[in-house]
């Protein structure tokens, strides 16, 4: 009897507490939720996530609360609340959950991409960026890279042309060979074994990586046997492997005087942190490996993915191929390659760059990010600690901003009289925005545009004799991968003429 009325005052004590403490707060609107599961009973899983909080918009607005499971968490579906959160109050919002999957791909919260904001995140962010202007200075270098790669990726599809094939195992080898090249001043050849390693344990580490699964929620059930976790850990064990014999390498030829990649830029930072008059926080192999590991994999992953949703929407619409190799044509012709400069000639092709990336968001809820101090989205309080989703689908696919979201309509892009490149309004984030924006966005711009700029001065695309097109509908997950699908490619007429006068 005595335990009872215990228990019963304590949790009316507990009770009286909490409603104290959020006297005078105001909350978001927040989905049914019961103790522990939260709100998961209420939620139905038959839509990919960010598809289903667009849906949740009509029952509870824009911005909303939910309980993913004991994790207060808050969707963003609106441009206005997503720059507050981005970039108003950038820093509140800068700090990312601690996950099980997140945890064993980054070593416990190290790298960039999961860690939390804090000083040790802010260094080795700045050193990323600070080696790509390495790439940025020199960016004959980068355009000589990328151009190196498109150059192998497109002699390849040349070896297959008119008959059918994937094209997404060159373009991964084209994104991997650039960003080796900045992370290790290295490259792989089609049939390299340690390539084939790498291009399987990533796509199991994207099989498994924070899909919200049950054990990102509920921790405690990685104490019971889980293939999709005993993947993840031996994917990241061989990704580890990988790396570290990158580091090896690198450390034997590392000379202070010559900076030539990321790795040497995090190892000659680790020499001077070494120093102890420089107050700078502690670097360690780990943490250079897990921050060459995030931006390795990123600019691999995503770049790749966005090449081949361009290719498939040009499948799909042939009329905006043409209109863009039309403007090729006339713009470089046949007697040179494309280069970076050519990005402010060709507008079509830029366009629908732009258009795939606000149609299929690499990145459709953005990477979690966390506040990691109480503060507001507007009028409402937002706890410490609360997951936030930016939902970049709700934000892109926006009827209220976007005329007919769900069409494919680069022309959006380019002013009335098609001879400006534009940004219709402000709903769109397609590299992120504010303190976690995308480091690698200009990398990735321009591979984007280079590795299609040559695959379209040189073939025609074709779906195959049995006119199946790709699919558009997309792989959910931490990068929003496209359904595998076959192409035929031919030389067009005008670059075998060209290559038989050269
Ligand atoms: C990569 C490991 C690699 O083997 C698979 C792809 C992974 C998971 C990347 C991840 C970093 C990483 N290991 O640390 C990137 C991620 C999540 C893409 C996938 C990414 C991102 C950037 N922009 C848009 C969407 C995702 C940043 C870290």
């Amino acid at each position: 009897m005595w335990w009872f009325l215990t228990i019963s005052l304590l949790t009316l004590l507990y009770y009286i507490w909490q409603k104290q403490g959020s006297m005078g707060k105001k909350y978001l609107i927040c989905m049914p939720h019961l103790p522990i599961l939260g709100s998961l009973p209420y939620m139905n899983f038959h839509d990919p996530a960010h598809v289903y909080f667009t849906k949740l918009k009509e029952k509870y607005g824009n911005t909303f609360a939910f309980w993913m499971g004991p994790q207060y968490s808050v969707v963003v579906n609106h441009f206005s609340a997503a720059k507050e959160v981005l970039l108003k109050k950038g820093k509140d919002f800068a700090s990312r959950p601690r996950m099980v999957t997140t945890d064993i791909l980054s070593g416990s919260g190290k790298g960039i991409a999961f860690s939390e904001y804090g000083p040790q995140w802010r260094m080795y962010r700045k050193l990323v960026q600070s080696s790509f202007s390495l790439l940025k200075d020199g960016s004959q270098k980068l355009e000589k890279l990328i151009c190196q790669e498109a150059n192998t990726l497109c002699k390849s599809l040349a070896a297959a042309q008119g008959k059918i094939q994937d094209p997404a195992t060159d373009i991964f080898l084209a994104s991997s060979n650039v960003i080796c090249q900045f992370c290790f001043s290295s490259s792989w050849n089609k049939d390299d074994e340690d390539f084939e390693i790498m291009m399987d344990y990533s796509n199991n580490i994207l099989k498994t990586l924070c899909k919200d699964s049950l054990v990102d929620i509920f921790p405690w059930i990685q104490l019971f046997p889980n293939k999709d976790l005993a993947l993840l850990k031996d994917s990241v064990t061989l990704r580890n492997e990988l790396l570290k014999k990158k580091l090896e390498i690198q450390k034997e030829k590392f000379n202070i005087d010559s900076v030539n990649n990321l790795l040497d830029a995090l190892l000659k930072a680790k020499l001077d942190s070494d120093n102890p008059l420089v107050q700078e926080p502690e670097i360690t192999d780990e943490h250079i490996l897990m921050t060459v590991g995030d931006i390795f994999g990123a600019g691999v992953e995503t770049t790749s993915t966005v090449v081949r949703w361009c290719i498939a929407f040009l499948l799909h619409h042939p009329q905006v191929k043409e209109e863009i190799q039309k403007e090729i044509d006339q713009k470089i012709g046949f007697g040179r390659t494309p280069v970076l400069s050519d990005r402010n000639q060709l507008l079509h092709l830029e366009s629908t760059i732009r258009e795939v990336l606000r149609i299929r968001p690499v990145a459709p809820l953005l990477i979690p990010h966390m506040a990691w101090t109480d503060t507001s989205i507007g009028e409402y309080t937002i706890p410490k600690g609360t997951r936030i989703y930016i939902n970049l689908w709700s934000i892109h696919h926006d009827p209220t901003q976007w005329n007919e979201p769900e069409r494919f309509m680069p022309e959006r892009f380019l002013d009335k009289n098609k001879d400006q490149l534009i940004i219709p309004n402000a709903s769109y984030f397609p590299f992120g925005s504010g303190p976690r924006v995308c480091v690698g966005e200009f990398l990735a711009r321009s591979e984007l545009f280079l590795f299609l700029a040559w695959i379209l001065q040189r073939f025609d695309l074709e779906v195959p004799d049995d006119g199946e097109l790709p699919s558009l509908d997309g792989l959910s997950g931490v990068v929003f991968q496209i359904i595998p699908f076959k192409l035929k490619v031919k030389l067009r007429k005008g670059w075998r003429e060209a290559e038989l006068s050269a």
